[in-house]
């Protein structure tokens, strides 16, 4: 469905992408991640530019949005698609909706843990879904590589350390329904909504809490708000980051090799960017009073059944494939 704003950003991808014809001229790709200078995924692709800039004599280089400047990632989604912005950093969270094949890392506790997360999405699995993704007439967007987000608790102003305990407490969720009903199997109630209206919604009280991996959760201010940092550990979700397919379309084979080449390469960065930044984040948030809470994981991962029945059904061969990655 294509909507009066998409054709406005087509024009003005038309208008922006007009040099990238002419192979000599300068390129400036446009990047945006939600998150602010100096947050792993940002500084990642930050520093792709750099290298991208050096390795072409500066020929192509790459402007990063960061902060929300270009909206929530629904929004960035839409841009990239008609060439408006050519690198989108997102949550597979967000892109679940349009690439229905990745949804698959969307169900709650799909993983074990951080690190079989980390073994999948480097393996056979990972690279087929990036393929299929670029395949997917849908998507109008080219995968580059994943990044690490880490595990997302639920964080609210009182411990929830049951699902009797979530009864009543309105969470923000990521606009996917898979998350909704996540939350609500979980025992509250699920609230889809744009990272960008969040902050503000946590503060007059449309939403009770949140969730999501500790940077996130330091780095905007949510602990300022929200004390209780509850364990459930419900949802590891890597990040991807996409290339517009419009603009993919129009540069070289080279410049396509040597960015999917950088793009390796920054996911291996931003991992070690990560750990460092989830270390550094929870001592943070722990000086900063926040009561990190362990919780009845079992009585989550149980009351999440349902959702991984109903939502898996379709992937139920790919996720035995991802169980027996050891
Ligand atoms: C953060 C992800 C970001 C998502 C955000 C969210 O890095 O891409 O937009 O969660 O909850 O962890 O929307």
């Amino acid at each position: 469905m294509i909507s009066r704003r998409m054709l406005c950003l087509a024009a003005a991808a038309a208008a922006a992408l007009a040099p990238v014809a002419f192979a000599q001229q300068k390129m400036v790709l446009k990047a945006s991640d939600v998150h602010a200078l100096g947050y792993p995924t940002v500084e990642a692709m930050v520093r792709m530019g750099k290298k991208l800039e050096a390795q072409t004599n500066g020929r192509i280089s790459i402007q990063m949005y960061p902060a929300m400047q270009l909206g929530g990632e629904k929004e960035m989604i839409e841009q990239a698609q008609v060439g408006a912005l050519q690198i989108a950093r997102i949550s597979v969270g967000a892109l679940g909706p349009v690439v229905d094949e990745v949804n698959v890392f969307n169900l709650p506790f799909v993983f074990r843990d951080e690190a079989h997360m980390r073994k999948v999405i480097d393996g056979p699995i990972g690279r087929e879904l990036l393929e299929k993704a670029a395949k997917d007439p849908k998507s109008a967007l080219i995968p580059l590589g994943w990044m690490d987000s880490g595990t997302r608790n639920v964080y609210a102003k009182k411990a929830l350390k049951t699902p009797a305990e979530l009864k009543g407490q309105k969470i923000r969720m990521m606009g996917n329904p898979v998350f909704v009903e996540t939350m609500n199997a979980m025992g509250g109630n699920g609230v889809a909504m744009g990272f960008n209206e969040l902050y503000s919604a946590m503060q007059t009280g449309v939403v009770d809490g949140a969730e999501n991996n500790p940077p996130t959760y330091l780095t905007q201010n949510h602990y300022q708000i929200t004390k209780f940092y509850n364990l459930t550990g419900h949802l590891i979700i890597p990040e991807i980051f996409v290339f517009s397919k419009r603009s993919w379309e129009q540069l070289s084979k080279d410049d396509q090799a040597l960015i999917m080449k950088l793009s390796r390469e920054a996911q291996a960065e931003q991992r070690q960017l990560w750990d460092a930044m989830v270390k550094e984040s929870t001592e943070k948030l722990k000086a900063a009073g926040v009561q990190f809470v362990e919780v009845d994981k079992k009585a989550f991962y149980e009351a999440t059944r349902p959702v991984r029945e109903k939502y898996g059904a379709k992937y139920a061969a790919l996720i035995k494939r991802i169980e027996d990655t050891k």
